[in-house]
């Protein structure tokens, strides 16, 4: 392990300033390097997107947009807010970029924002069948404010049913549609999607959070010459800091950045907004593009030695970085397999199933991606090597086997090691 990453000098300050801080940033990074991080949504961003992060962009003020700022001395920032909207909208393809949003659901809140008004109806995907918070749950704003309708996958093949999507978008004629989801495996038809919306004249709002970087690598399909609207998080595949965007037709360009900045944020914070600029230029290279289909090619790997173990992929496999698994026939629900992963170092998320008979606080199901064991560098022998161990300390309760496993996920992981000098 190094404490480099945290440029030496700074950090030797910090431990002298603040000894309980700076060890927790010392075993977070121990945590990370030792254990097998396969939540879906997490990856290791690059030294180079850390810098900016704890750089002095961080202390300054610029609400409004480069050249339309409130504040003065944004001469330098303005420069990195340019480039990162040049680079996203390069890179994706698109009208126009908004890279203000501070996360995913704040960029979803600027989304409804721009083109509905409380009590319209939205149609999305249902988050218990993978949807997300802000698709109209009920203890979400959105499902506070807004008539959300949810649609989900087909009980038989658990992929979304597009018949009943069009069903419900023809019989509720919904302001918006949104398609995207947290733990769906499988492509969203865009093509279909939008013919849903034009023939009821909705929006077509793509959520593309979770596979957007498979996009950026050019691995999987864009929504973006379908979609009126797209925002998505930068920090999962996409491997660039914590953070939101969103990518708009030139017609939306100005409701949407309205709807950012006044409407629901104040001041960008700069220095994830330069790290945001940093990621996209990463993104536009072709180890980049190679690393996204590795993403997707460990993440089939690891899909199909699980079924090898005797457990179910949902909707039959995946075509992405993440893989739904129903584990009932293990005998053990999600949240009691969460735990004895966790006491393995194995690091995922219980997670219902479409259809779960469980709460989901319990759930039938796990959800594993692949983007940061791909980071490291592992491969197709190693997500095999993965699936045994996830299966081992699933069907054990022994704390003396799980601590064994634990050193195999260490002995593994110190082959791929993250951020070392
Ligand atoms: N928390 C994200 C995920 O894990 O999918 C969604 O917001």
């Amino acid at each position: 392990m190094t404490k480099d990453i945290f440029y030496g000098p700074d950090f030797d300050l910090l431990s002298k300033q603040d000894p309980e801080i700076s060890a927790v940033l010392l075993s977070e990074l121990k945590r990370q390097q030792t254990n097998l991080q396969l939540i879906a949504s997490e990856n290791f961003t690059s030294r180079a997107v850390l810098a900016t992060l704890g750089s002095t962009l961080s202390n300054k003020y610029a609400e409004g947009y480069p050249g339309k700022r409130y504040y003065g001395g944004c001469e330098e920032v303005d420069k990195a807010e340019y480039l990162a909207i040049e680079r996203a909208k390069s890179l994706f393809g698109a009208d126009h970029a908004n890279v203000q949003p501070h996360s995913g659901a704040s960029a979803n809140i600027a989304v409804y924002q721009a083109f509905t008004k409380p009590g319209d109806t939205v149609l999305a995907m249902s988050l218990s069948h993978g949807g997300h918070l802000t698709h109209g749950s009920p203890v979400n704003f959105s499902g506070k404010w807004f008539n959300v309708v949810s649609y989900g996958v087909r009980q038989d093949t658990e992929l979304i049913d597009y018949d009943e999507l069009r069903d419900l978008a023809i019989a509720n004629k919904p302001k918006m549609i949104c398609s995207g989801a947290t733990a769906y495996p499988s492509l969203v038809d865009f093509e279909k999607v939008r013919a849903i919306c034009d023939e009821v004249g909705a929006i077509m709002w793509v959520d593309a959070a979770h596979f957007i970087g498979l996009v950026a690598g050019k691995a999987i399909p864009s929504p973006v010459p379908y979609a009126d609207v797209v925002s998505f998080t930068t920090h999962k595949v996409l491997r660039g800091p914590r953070g939101g965007m969103i990518l708009t037709k030139e017609a939306h360009a100005a409701a949407i950045d309205k709807s950012v900045f006044p409407g629901m944020q104040g001041g960008p914070i700069m220095s994830a907004v330069a790290g945001k600029a940093v990621a996209l230029r990463e993104c536009a290279t072709p180890e980049y593009q190679k690393y996204s289909k590795d993403v997707i090619t460990n993440a089939k790997a690891l899909c199909s030695a699980l079924e090898g173990e005797g457990m179910r992929a949902v909707s039959g496999g995946t075509q992405t970085h993440l893989a739904l698994i129903d584990i009932r026939g293990t005998g053990v629900n999600g949240k009691v397999a969460d735990e004895r992963c966790g006491n393995a170092g194995i690091v995922l998320n219980k997670n219902s199933i479409p259809f779960d008979p469980e709460k989901p606080g319990i759930t039938s199901g796990i959800r594993v991606g692949t983007p940061a064991t791909t980071t490291q560098g592992m491969g197709v022998e190693e997500m095999k090597t993965i699936a045994s161990l996830i299966s081992r300390a699933i069907r054990s309760e022994d704390p003396a086997v799980l601590s064994g496993i634990k050193s195999e996920v260490h002995a593994l992981t110190s082959k791929f090691p993250i951020y070392n000098a």
